[in-house]
């Protein structure tokens, strides 16, 4: 069903140098069943060699039709996305999320395509998961399960302003994987489609004109920083449940950044851990990459050269516009 293609550049060339990670192209082959994207080309997703061994086992993945899928771009909102949804879903309870890990409530799909690891067991954990589930995602449309468009589950889709997802994704990826780059090696990389899961434009673009389908609900980290409420608002009549004010209350607490920090089954310090033990790096408590690192808006100012952002706003507006999007420039 898939095509790969090893990448052959700098960035590859440093990852296998730095990291003996192989990186290469996947090909999405056979035809997606979506009508509204039928004139869309579905370009390649750039993924570590061990994808393949998984490529069709995710694609041919089994879903429920009462799964819920929050699809992001790596640094987009994921997390508190996947809590928020979780909870909403789980007739707010809180006594579970406080006690148990949310990668464990809500399993990342491919964890085992993008870290080094020799395990297959995500999947089976997943069939054997209490419905409905809450699933993690970064796959482009082309390398998800094709049984999502006929089962028509539900799609929550976060996407984010990619200045700050830049920044987000570089402290990540410089801390866990050493790749040991600029900032402003690691924007190129993303203008060029040539970081792991390649394109945040044509990402966002794929669901961006998915939107209006009843099963999608599309919306932006910068919607439930401004207007938490709103989105949890917007999300309970999406998954067709009714919470009273004092709940909503409670739940906008329990999603603040401070108090997911603070709440270890919130941070993604396991998966932080996981990633670590993968990459055969020691785990220090102090020096360790923060999963919760500044959960603001507009952090890039501080970080990017106006160079950088100018490039940036550029490749979004060139992008984005033709589609009528107007976001982030
Ligand atoms: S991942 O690795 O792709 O799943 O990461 P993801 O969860 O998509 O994104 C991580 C960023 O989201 C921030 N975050 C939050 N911001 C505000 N409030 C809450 N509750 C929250 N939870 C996570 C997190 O801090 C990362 O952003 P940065 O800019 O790095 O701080």
């Amino acid at each position: 069903m898939f095509r790969f293609e090893e990448l052959q550049n700098a960035v590859a060339d440093n990852f296998k140098r730095k990291k003996g990670i192989r990186l290469f192209n996947v090909f999405p082959l056979d035809c997606i069943p979506i009508e509204t994207l039928k004139s869309w080309t579905f370009k390649p997703t750039c993924m570590p060699l061990q994808y393949q061994t998984q490529a069709e086992a995710f694609a041919n993945f089994k879903v429920r039709e009462d799964d819920i899928w929050i699809v992001t771009y790596p640094k987009c909102g994921t997390t508190w996305a996947q809590e928020m949804t979780w909870m909403l879903v789980n007739d707010m309870n809180f006594d579970e999320a406080n006690s148990v890990d949310l990668t464990e409530r809500s399993i990342f799909f491919e964890v085992e395509g993008i870290a080094p690891t020799d395990k297959c067991e995500v999947l089976e954990l997943l069939n054997k998961q209490k419905s409905p589930r809450v699933i993690k995602t970064h796959l482009p449309i082309g390398l998800l399960p094709r049984d999502i468009w006929l089962k028509k589950c539900k799609i929550m889709y976060v996407t984010r302003d990619p200045k700050d997802m830049i920044v987000s994704y570089y402290h990540q990826m410089n801390n866990i994987v050493s790749c040991n780059m600029s900032i402003e090696e690691f924007v190129e990389c993303i203008l060029t489609d040539n970081m792991i899961y390649s394109s945040f434009w044509n990402h966002v673009l794929e669901f961006w004109l998915i939107r209006n389908k009843f099963n999608v609900l599309f919306f932006t980290y910068e919607d439930m920083k401004r207007d938490l409420e709103g989105i949890i608002g917007k999300t309970s009549t999406f998954l067709e449940k009714d919470y009273n004010a004092k709940q909503i209350s409670l739940l906008m607490e329990h999603l603040s950044f401070k108090n997911m920090k603070a709440t270890p089954t919130c941070n993604n310090e396991s998966l932080v851990k996981m990633i670590y033990s993968a990459y055969k790096l020691e785990y220090d408590e102090k020096t360790a990459f923060k999963f919760m690192r500044k959960g603001l808006i507009g952090e890039h100012k501080k970080e990017l050269t106006p160079y950088c952002i100018v490039r940036i706003n550029a490749k979004t507006k060139e992008m984005f516009e033709p589609y009528g999007l107007n976001l982030y420039t």
